[in-house]
């Protein structure tokens, strides 16, 4: 008996490495629908757990039209899993038209705000017309969510435009503040700072510069070592300034991030031109996080990008930032153009996420990258899962809109079949593309 459960298990266990091996690097493009100019998808699942696995999540898509001077819809969908095999019927409706150019719908976690639960929509870009960003709350448990809007960032005195918001505690006072970083009017003014939670749903929450002409774009927050010690770090890709950056505290600084003076900063690399957006995460599975970076090279003769992964050393302020290129020849279509855009990591279905190899480790993640001005959407798969290899990724082209500008697209398993589905937008193309792991039956 016992004999035979063990040869039950091996014989299983070889074939689903086998299983593991023959996954196809591509989904299977379900279908096609129309939308106008969609930009930046998300989804997001809500906290409550009893409700009927589809239902937990909501997609939201950000639309803009650069030369349109007035307001852009911000699109939903909620339980997007209900209709992922009757793409000719998405029931997709506007959540709110009140911001211009829209970024990224962005996480907002129940218990930020007392009743709130759904995201808070940053907005605003460098195109005339659209400079004035906001941070609008939408509850999204609300019968009408746009009647819940607030804009956290309405005290601004100038245009900025915002991209990115981390929830985290900045006073200790227990409730999560807003973390982001801002640019005003391109290269003249960027600033990296935290909006105090008043502990209610109000507008304008005080601002706290943390840095000045520092990171104004993307940036991950994420817990490292100098010495021995602990630091509590953002790394930033800072568009502006064309390079990618460290700010640090020593853990439980008195006043923290508040005290200028116990901000340390590194420049971890400012030779790989217009560095964009970056993944913190341990992707080749030694139980050390990586750093991984999008960037365009806008030098003359180059005009092009590539994803990068640093090697994250022991000692961050001395230690080398090994840099490895995963994927390189992003060449974006037009001027002032730039690709590649926003990466995602991703498994193609849960039983390839949880399959254990001969080694004893898991597989290693793959990465969905947005072409952004190249038209396209990338998925990079390791060629080896080994430790320590950081050659370059297997490229693979999931979609070319065959226009212009692809967007950043959403990923889950919106059905609950345990395969990875993508909700991708063709910005130029004017089309939603969905897509799923899920065989054909
Ligand atoms: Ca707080
Ligand atoms: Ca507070
Ligand atoms: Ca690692
Ligand atoms: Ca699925």
């Amino acid at each position: 008996m016992e004999f035979f459960l063990v040869a039950v298990l091996f014989v299983s266990g070889l074939g689903s490495v086998i299983n593991g091996q023959t996954v196809t690097t591509l989904p299977r493009l379900i279908g096609e629908i129309s939308a106008s100019v969609p930009a930046f998808a998300d989804i997001h699942e809500s906290s409550d757990s009893s409700l009927p696995y589809a239902d937990r999540f909501t997609l939201y898509v950000s639309t803009f039209k650069p030369f349109q001077l007035k307001t852009d819809p911000v699109l939903f969908l909620r339980s997007p899993g209900r209709y992922l095999y009757d793409t000719t019927n998405w029931p997709i409706e506007i959540l709110a038209d009140s911001a211009l150019w829209p970024n990224n719908p962005d996480l907002l976690p129940k218990s930020i705000v007392d009743g709130y639960e759904g995201i808070v929509q940053t907005s605003g870009f460098l195109v005339p017309g659209k400079t004035k960003g906001q941070l609008q709350l939408y509850n999204m448990n609300a019968a009408i969510p746009a009647d819940t809007e607030i804009n956290i960032a309405s005290s601004d005195v100038k245009d900025y435009s915002y991209h990115r918001v981390i929830w985290k505690d900045m006073d200790g006072d227990g409730d999560l503040d807003a973390v982001t970083a801002r640019f005003h009017n391109t290269v003249e003014e960027q600033n990296f700072l935290w909006l105090e939670n008043p502990g209610q749903a109000v507008p304008g929450w005080t601002q706290h510069v943390i840095y000045n002409q520092g990171p104004d774009v993307h940036f991950r927050n994420i817990l490292l070592n100098s010495s021995g010690l602990p630091f509590d770090c953002f790394i930033a890709g800072e568009l502006w300034n064309k390079r990618a950056t460290l700010y640090c505290i020593p853990l439980g600084a008195s006043n923290g991030w508040n005290n200028p003076e116990n901000i340390q900063m590194r420049i971890i690399d400012d030779t790989v031109g217009q560095t964009f957006d970056l993944l913190l995460e341990d992707f080749d599975n030694d139980g050390r996080i990586d750093f991984l970076l999008t960037s365009f090279d806008d030098s003359f003769g180059v005009k092009s990008g590539s994803v990068y992964i640093y090697e994250i050393p022991d000692d961050i302020f001395t230690g080398p930032w090994v840099r490895h290129i995963i994927a390189d020849n992003f060449i974006p279509d037009g001027t002032n153009t730039m690709s590649p855009g926003t990466p995602q990591s991703f498994y193609p279905s849960a039983d390839y996420a949880n399959e254990i190899l001969p080694d004893g480790r898991n597989h290693r993640k793959w990465i969905l990258v947005s072409g952004d001005d190249d038209g396209k959407i990338y998925i990079l798969r390791p060629k080896t899962e080994a430790a320590n290899d950081f050659s370059p990724y297997e490229k693979t082209v999931l979609i070319d809109t065959n226009a212009q500008t692809a967007g950043k697209p959403a990923v889950g398993d919106l059905d609950g079949d345990g395969y990875t589905d993508f909700v991708a937008p063709g910005y130029s193309a004017d089309k939603l593309y969905v897509f799923t792991y899920a065989p054909l039956l």
